[in-house]
Formats: C-alpha cells, structure tokens, sequence
C-alpha cells in the first residue's frame, strides 16, 4: 500500500527496491506521478541535501539516495508531460578547461535533477565556447561551473567573460563551485552565485528560478 512517508523514508536511507515498490503502488493508487514526484521523491531528496550540509550524512549515502530516486524517477518519466518532467529550468554544467575532476560535479548534477531541472551535463575539460555555445542553445537559465584546481579557476572566469561579450549574461545565472573556490572569488570574478557542496548548489539553483 502506497505511504508518502514511507516513500520518503526509502529514499533518504537510500532503499532503492522499496522506494521502487512505493512509486508503483503509487501509481497503483492512482496518484498522480508529479505528486509522486514533488511530494514524495523530491521532498525526500531535500531533506537528504540538508542532511548533507549539516554534515549529518555523507558521500556515499548521498548516492545511495540518489540511486533510490532516480529509480523512482525513471517509473514515473513515461507517464508525466514534458513540462512536468522539466519542472522549468535548463541549466547546464561542467567541469572547467583543463580540469578532470568529475566526482562532486556529477553529484551536483544528480543533485539539479533530483530537484526536477533539466540538466546538460557537458562532462569535463569544458571550454568557456563550448559552455557558452550551450547556454545559447539550450537557453539555459542557469550555468554550474565547477573547478578543484586552483590551476583551472581562471576559466571561470573567462568562461562568465565570453557570456557577456557575446550578450548572454543577462539571460543566464553563473553558479560556482568546487573543494578550491570560495564565495570571495565568486563576488571577484561576477558569479551570481557560490555552493560549497550538492545540497546548497539545488537549492541556490532552484531559488535563482523561483525568483524569475
Ligand atoms: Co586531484 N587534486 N588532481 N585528482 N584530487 C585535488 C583537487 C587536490 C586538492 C589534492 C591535493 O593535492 N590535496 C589537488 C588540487 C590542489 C589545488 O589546485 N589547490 C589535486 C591535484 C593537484 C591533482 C593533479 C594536478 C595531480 C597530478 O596529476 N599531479 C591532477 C589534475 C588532473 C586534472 O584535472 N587536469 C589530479 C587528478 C586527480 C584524479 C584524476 C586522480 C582524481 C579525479 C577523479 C575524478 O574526478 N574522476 C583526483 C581526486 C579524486 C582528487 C581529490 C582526492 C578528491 C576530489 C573529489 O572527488 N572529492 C582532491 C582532494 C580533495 O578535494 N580533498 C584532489 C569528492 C567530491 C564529492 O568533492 O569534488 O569537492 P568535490 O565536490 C563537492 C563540492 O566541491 C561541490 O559539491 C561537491 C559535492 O558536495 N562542488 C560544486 C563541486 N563542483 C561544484 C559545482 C557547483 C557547485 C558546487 O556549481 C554550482
């Protein structure tokens, strides 16, 4: 029998077979798959970015949750509409020019899609005209730069210069972040925006499109 709260309970211990068994019994139940969605898998994943914050739980909860409800998303993409799925925001992110570093970008990517935005995740080694050749195509509302050598920061910065030089930096928001950066450079090099780790990236996504 489908309970919201059980759902909830799955995906934060990371339980991936029952957070599957609930979504289906949602379904089952005739609840409908954003509610599913919003009020169970992405509500749970919300608590898991503040519990990840706190320092409450680590890395590799944090990807057992994310297994748990990307399961439970993949049931539920087929039966919502397009919109539903994109819950409206595009953003795209990558790991900056001459940087390899992957792991805690893609944990903030998972992080973004948890939340219900439409992710392009370019990878890494990314050039600022690869980034901004994306942004203009996908018309994405936000940009996620990350970097974890103090080597490749600069990119950051030339990646938010080549933005504005071709016109695109009103349109999109340039959030920062990676184990080197710190909000002082954010505010030095124009960033709208600096997450010290996954949860708080979602989070300052998510308010940059609730605010228009
Ligand atoms: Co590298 N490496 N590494 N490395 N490596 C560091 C970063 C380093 C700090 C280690 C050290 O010396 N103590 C150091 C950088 C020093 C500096 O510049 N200040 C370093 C170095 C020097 C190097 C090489 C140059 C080593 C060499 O070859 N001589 C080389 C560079 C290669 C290159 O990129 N061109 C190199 C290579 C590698 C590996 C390939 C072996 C491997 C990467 C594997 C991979 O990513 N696929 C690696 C690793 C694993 C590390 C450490 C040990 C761990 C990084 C990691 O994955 N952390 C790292 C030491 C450290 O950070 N303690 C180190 C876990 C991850 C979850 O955290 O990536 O910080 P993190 O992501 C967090 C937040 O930062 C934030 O959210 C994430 C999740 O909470 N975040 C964002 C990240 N991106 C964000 C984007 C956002 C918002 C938040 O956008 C809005």
């Amino acid at each position: 029998m489908f309970d919201n709260s059980v759902l909830m309970d799955a995906v934060i211990a990371g339980d991936e077979s029952t957070a599957v068994e609930q979504v289906n019994a949602g379904i089952a139940a005739g609840i409908a798959a954003a509610d599913i969605l919003n009020r169970g898998l992405i509500a749970a994943m919300d608590i898991v970015g503040e519990k990840m914050e706190n320092d409450d739980i680590f890395l590799p909860e944090v990807l057992m949750a994310a297994r748990a409800m990307n399961s439970g998303v993949a049931i539920l993409k087929p039966l919502m509409t397009v919109d539903e799925q994109k819950g409206g925001g595009r953003v795209v992110i990558g790991t900056v020019k001459g940087d390899l570093h992957d792991i805690g970008k893609n944990l903030v990517a998972m992080m973004l899609e948890s939340g219900g935005l439409d992710v392009t995740n370019l990878g890494v080694d990314v050039s600022p005209e690869a980034f901004m050749q994306q942004v203009k195509e996908k018309n994405a509302k936000i940009v996620c730069l990350s970097a974890l050598l103090t080597t490749t920061m600069p990119m950051m910065k030339a990646t938010i210069d080549l933005i504005t030089e071709n016109g695109l930096r009103d349109q999109v928001k340039v959030l920062i972040g990676g184990a080197s950066v710190t909000q002082a450079y954010a505010d030095e090099i124009g960033a709208d925006g600096y997450a010290p780790d996954a949860g708080s990236a979602a989070k300052l996504a998510k308010s940059f499109l609730m605010a228009g």
